[in-house]
């Protein structure tokens, strides 16, 4: 069987030979469209927003399109607020937004204190988007998003994938990397550093196929700590934290 399926593609080689054309082309790469932006990046997410669709919010099972939007802001995550141990699955349970986070840190924070019970000197650094909390890994500078169609464990895909970033000051560090369900690299994309007194930045992609199956989310250079300062604060890491993160509606992948 298998060897007449190898003669089958040798004939057929043969034959687009002769008809001059001879390359037989790979399957081309999915083309993504980036959005980005610092300073006033409300224009852009708007941008972002609009092509993914209307907002879904916390609706179980999975929609025909649209997006889903996770702020931190919401009254039902205020028990774990400013703690160390935020649910790695509260955007699933608690909240059917189809996202799970993993990390290889100690934990997740959803913080409303700019992240300044962490280190006094941070209050100066962050800003958050939506008001008034942000979030960030504990113990690690990178987490991972997983999707799952709203409200099921079923894994998922999604067409589109955003994050706003608070006080990236090094190029090329904080980044967006996303993977195909194969675990293919589909492509990794930076946040712009920041310029203006506020200090938010803004990247997204989005794909016409929904084939972005987990984001590993990288945050400046390390981890936040009580004795680790910012690099323009006098330290030697980039430390960044996150607010909304926006991506297309999960689709059941099989
Ligand atoms: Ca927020
Ligand atoms: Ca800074
Ligand atoms: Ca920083």
């Amino acid at each position: 069987m298998r060897s007449m399926k190898w003669m089958g593609l040798a004939m057929a080689a043969v034959v687009m030979a002769c008809d001059d054309n001879p390359v037989i082309a790979p399957a081309p790469a999915p083309v993504a469209t980036v959005y980005a932006a610092t300073g006033d990046i409300t224009a852009k997410v708007d941008e972002f927003r609009s092509a993914l669709g209307p907002s879904n919010g916390g609706t179980a099972g999975e929609q025909p399109s649209g997006r889903r939007e996770i702020n931190w802001d919401g009254a039902g995550a205020n028990p774990f607020n400013n703690r160390n141990d935020f649910p790695a699955d509260f955007f699933n349970t608690n909240v059917k937004a189809g996202a799970v986070y993993t990390t290889g840190g100690t934990g997740f924070r959803n913080d409303s204190t700019l992240f300044a019970e962490i280190n006094p000197a941070y209050a100066t650094e962050f800003s958050f988007f939506s008001p008034n909390k942000i979030f960030a890994a504990v113990g690690s500078n990178r987490l991972d998003q997983l999707f799952q169609v709203a409200g099921q464990p079923t894994p998922a895909v999604v067409r589109a994938f955003g994050v706003v970033f608070s006080d990236v000051d090094l190029a090329d560090q904080t980044s967006i990397q996303l993977f195909a369900k194969d675990g293919t690299a589909l492509g990794t994309y930076s946040a712009p550093v920041r310029s203006d007194a506020r200090g938010l930045s803004f990247v997204g992609v989005t794909y016409t196929d929904a084939i972005i199956a987990r984001v590993r989310i990288t945050l400046g250079t390390g981890a936040l700590g009580a004795t680790v300062n910012d690099v323009t604060a006098g330290g030697a890491v980039d430390v960044v934290v996150l607010d909304n993160v926006i991506y297309g509606e999960p689709k059941a992948a099989f």
